[in-house]
């Protein structure tokens, strides 16, 4: 399967594509670093095509491919089956790509696309069971109601995992106690602990066991980390470690560049990682010069970020703050972008411009 050539620009001005698609898919204030749980409204939102519109009263969920008995399921089907609610961060693979130079052209991230709600809704693994996965299965499909064009292919949002993560997750009818809302993939959507934003198949009409692995779009040639076009690339899977901050003190309209008192400061922010426990937050006040341990909060849950707070003198001047993660299986972000062509898991550490200077 061929995907239409990666395109990448050396400008700082953002083209009219990345504009349109920036307008659609907007990231989490960040200021909203400050919850642990993301309102409904201020999560990011990440949507290939268009938002689907579905009835919830004839919606079926289809669960196939090598099965011994398949099954189809109504929402009230799922919803009498047991419930479970798990406070789950999810961040886009494209997080931080308009940071990249040259930038690779598509929904241009800064680093906001990222938020933790609590989702709840019923394991896919005891459905799963039910359903018997034949002897050869070795992944499950998940199939959106959405559908589109991409890299010149006609298609329905599709991604596949392999059968022992498809255990782990969770069928969504819920987002923080309330519907999961139209954006957000309702009636029904997958989450699942730790891996990139794109695994979490919103608009879920579809479970297919599959005996080969799937070789569609979002799985063969999106979401895979090149070098270069032409090569067959690494699968991006879970999350890489990041920290961010609440921007601290008050932005400029059009920069957002962040205005300070001089003194004491509490600088706040959360962390996570799909690879394990945050296990350290360091901040730097100096341009990462230099970084300082921040203290932790407890996490939010298993698969959902973890707060920190660092206490600060501010001193009057211009000052570059950053905060860098480590999790648990050691791995810590890295002080230069990891650049690839389609511009994924850039989770360099923030470069956070301040001015502390008295008001007046
Ligand atoms: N059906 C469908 N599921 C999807 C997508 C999509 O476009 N269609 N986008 C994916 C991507 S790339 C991301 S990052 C997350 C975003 O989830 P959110 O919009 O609920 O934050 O949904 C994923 N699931
Ligand atoms: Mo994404």
């Amino acid at each position: 399967m061929e995907g239409a050539p990666s395109r990448t620009i050396d400008s700082e001005d953002i083209t009219p594509a990345e504009l349109r698609l920036a307008a659609r898919n907007h990231g989490l204030p960040l200021e909203l670093l400050r919850e642990p749980i993301t309102p409904i409204g201020l999560h990011y939102l990440l949507i290939h095509y268009d938002i689907p519109g579905v009835d919830a009263e004839s919606f079926r969920l289809e669960v196939g491919g090598a099965v011994e008995r398949p099954l189809s399921l109504s929402l009230a089907d799922l919803r009498a089956r047991e419930r479970v609610t798990r406070p789950m961060t999810f961040e886009c693979a494209g997080n931080g790509r308009a940071l990249l130079s040259p930038r690779p052209v598509s929904q241009p991230w800064l680093s906001e696309a990222v938020g933790t709600a609590e989702w709840g809704g019923t394991l896919l693994g005891p459905l799963l069971e039910e359903a018997g996965p034949l002897d050869g299965a070795v992944e499950a499909l998940f199939t959106g109601l959405d559908s589109g064009f991409e890299g010149g292919v006609f298609q329905h949002y599709q991604r596949a995992l392999p059968l022992a993560e498809a255990d782990r997750g969770l069928l969504a009818y819920e987002m923080n106690g309330a519907p999961v809302p139209p954006q957000h993939g309702f009636p029904l959507r997958l989450v699942v602990p730790g891996w990139y934003g794109m695994t979490n198949v919103k608009w879920l009409t579809r479970v297919t066991l599959l005996e080969e692995p799937f070789q569609g779009f979002q799985q063969s040639v999106a979401y895979r980390m090149y070098g270069d076009d032409g090569e067959p690339g690494e699968p991006l899977t879970r999350m890489m470690p990041r920290s961010l901050m609440a921007p601290p003190g008050v932005p400029e309209f059009m920069t957002r560049e962040r205005h300070l008192e001089p003194g004491p400061v509490t600088l706040r922010g959360r962390a996570w990682s799909g690879w394990g426990q945050i296990a350290a937050v360091t901040v730097s006040t100096d341009g990462g010069a230099t970084f300082a341990e921040a203290e932790l909060e407890e996490p939010v849950g298993d698969a959902a970020w973890r707060g920190w707070r660092f206490h600060w003198d501010a001193p009057e001047g211009e000052h570059v703050l950053s905060s860098r993660a480590t999790d648990a299986a050691g791995n810590t972000q890295p002080l230069e972008p990891p650049w690839n062509l389609k511009g994924y898991a850039n989770n360099a550490v923030e470069r956070v411009r301040v001015v502390v200077g008295r008001r007046t």
